[in-house]
């Protein structure tokens, strides 16, 4: 994928290739193709940031909950988006033993009662004992805090998704 053919794309290409850099947000991706041109690929994650970064606390608390639990009741269902399975997957979510599985959702639980949003980490950073021992910690932190970090954390998810696309080197949407 190159920047030529990034800057060429209509919005209906550029969602259908870019649409979930931020899980379940193509809000974003819609938003940021009216900044094009782009003088180079990384300007795209660039724009996602920034537009991240203009919003309001309750608008990052919504980028945040439509992030899936981590080894949660969609990964099971087989719901996940395609880049979430691939992630979490890769991150050993899919072949927990049984009491890892447990004490992770019971920490999910606990963290989303006390925040009102999930636990987000970015999964292909990290591993299913990294995740494990990083729930435990970031459960001690304050709201204001941990809304940063899950933040730090969709940023990082976009990072490693638009790594992806430019590697996958498909200038043509695939839908098309
Ligand atoms: C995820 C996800 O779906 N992919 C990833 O890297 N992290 N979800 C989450 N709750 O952290």
């Amino acid at each position: 994928m190159d920047l030529e053919a990034v800057n060429s794309m209509n919005y209906e290409q550029f969602l259908d290739i870019f649409g979930n850099i931020v899980e379940k947000c193509p809000i974003i991706t819609a938003a940021v193709w009216s900044r094009r041109p782009f003088l180079t690929l990384s300007e795209v994650e660039d724009r996602v940031c920034e537009f991240i970064d203009s919003l309001p606390i309750s608008g990052k608390e919504g980028i945040l909950r439509c992030h899936p639990d981590l080894a949660g009741r969609e990964l099971t269902s087989g719901t996940l988006t395609m880049e979430s399975q691939q992630e979490q997957r890769q991150a050993g979510l899919t072949s927990l033993t049984s009491r890892e599985q447990e004490r992770l959702t019971l920490l999910n639980t606990r963290y989303k009662q006390k925040f009102g949003f999930p636990f987000v980490i970015c999964a292909k950073m990290s591993d299913k004992d990294k995740i494990l021992k990083e729930l435990t910690t970031r459960l001690q932190n304050d709201p204001s805090a941990e809304l940063l970090k899950g933040i730090e954390e969709v940023k990082k998810i976009c990072h490693v998704r638009l790594q992806d696309i430019w590697c996958r080197g498909s200038p043509v949407p695939t839908k098309l």
